[in-house]
C-alpha cells in the first residue's frame, strides 16, 4: 500500500467479481502499484443477466469496468495500462522496446488463446463442472489440451532466461498469465503440463507467492 492513501474519492473502482480472471488481472495491477481500489460487486452470470445499467459502463457485458474520479474505462489491456502511467509505483511496462513489444505481444497471447484453452476449456470443465454436480465435458477438454500446451511453450520460448515472463522485472505480462494459471493448476491437467515446462513452473513458484495474488484470490 502506499504510504499516503488515496483519499477515498481518489479511488479507484473497480466493477466486477473477485473470481474473474480479469477483474483479478486489474486488481492484481492496483495491488502491484500500491493503489487501493474499491471493488463493486457486479454478476454478469445471475439468472436474471446482466444488472441493469451495467451495459452504460461496459457494453458488451463483461467485467471488469474501470472508474478513476471521472474517468470511465473498459477492456482490460487499456485499464492496466492506464493504471501503469497513471499512479506512482513500479513500472509495469518494460522500458526497453523489445522486452515493451514481448510484453505486449504475451498478453494478446493470453487474451487470445490462453483464457479460452487454459481457464474455460480445461479448468471449468474439469473442476467447476463436477462442483457443480455437472459431468465434465471430456472431449471439450481434450480439445483444449494442444492449445494450451502450445500456450505454456510459447510462453516459455519467449520467456527465455528472464526471470519474469518480458525481463528482470515483473511486468503486466506475468499479471495476465498468473491469473489464468492459478486457475490451470487447480485441474491435474494443468498441474502436470505445467511442471513439464520447468522455466515456466519456477517462473509460476515466484509468481503465486507474491503478497498481490494473496491479496486478489478470490473466496
Ligand atoms: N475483452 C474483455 C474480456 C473480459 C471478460 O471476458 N470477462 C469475463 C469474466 S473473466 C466476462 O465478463 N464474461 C461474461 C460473459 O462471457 O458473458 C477485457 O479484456 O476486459
Amino acid at each position: 500500500m502506499t504510504a499516503d492513501p488515496l483519499a477515498a474519492s481518489d479511488r479507484p473502482r473497480v466493477f466486477g467479481a473477485a473470481y474473474s480472471v480479469y477483474v483479478r488481472i486489474v486488481r492484481l495491477a492496483l495491488a502491484e502499484k500500491g493503489v487501493e481500489h474499491e471493488l463493486v460487486p457486479v454478476d454478469v452470470f445471475a439468472a436474471e443477466g446482466v444488472p441493469p445499467g451495467y451495459l452504460d459502463r461496459q457494453p458488451f457485458g463483461r467485467i471488469p469496468a474501470f472508474e478513476h474520479g471521472d474517468f470511465t474505462l473498459y477492456e482490460t489491456a487499456a485499464i492496466v495500462r492506464y493504471i501503469d502511467e497513471a499512479f506512482d509505483g513500479p513500472p509495469l511496462q518494460p522500458v526497453d522496446l523489445r522486452q515493451r513489444a514481448r510484453c505486449n505481444q504475451i498478453l494478446s497471447i493470453a487474451d487470445a488463446y490462453a483464457y479460452r484453452s487454459l481457464v474455460w476449456g480445461i479448468y471449468v470443465e474439469r473442476v467447476e463442472r463436477p462442483a457443480e454436480g455437472r459431468a465434465a465435458d471430456e472431449a471439450r477438454i481434450a480439445a483444449a489440451l494442444p492449445c494450451a500446451r502450445t500456450c505454456l511453450a510459447a510462453m516459455s520460448d519467449l520467456m527465455g532466461g528472464n526471470v519474469w515472463l518480458a525481463g528482470a522485472t515483473l511486468s503486466l505480462a506475468d499479471l495476465y498469465l498468473a491469473a489464468m494459471v492459478d486457475y490451470f493448476v487447480q485441474a491435474p491437467e494443468g498441474r502436470a503440463m505445467l511442471a513439464e515446462y520447468g522455466r515456466l513452473a519456477a517462473w509460476w513458484s515466484r509468481m503465486a507467492a507474491r503478497p498481490s495474488m494473496a491479496a486478489t484470490r478470490p473466496d
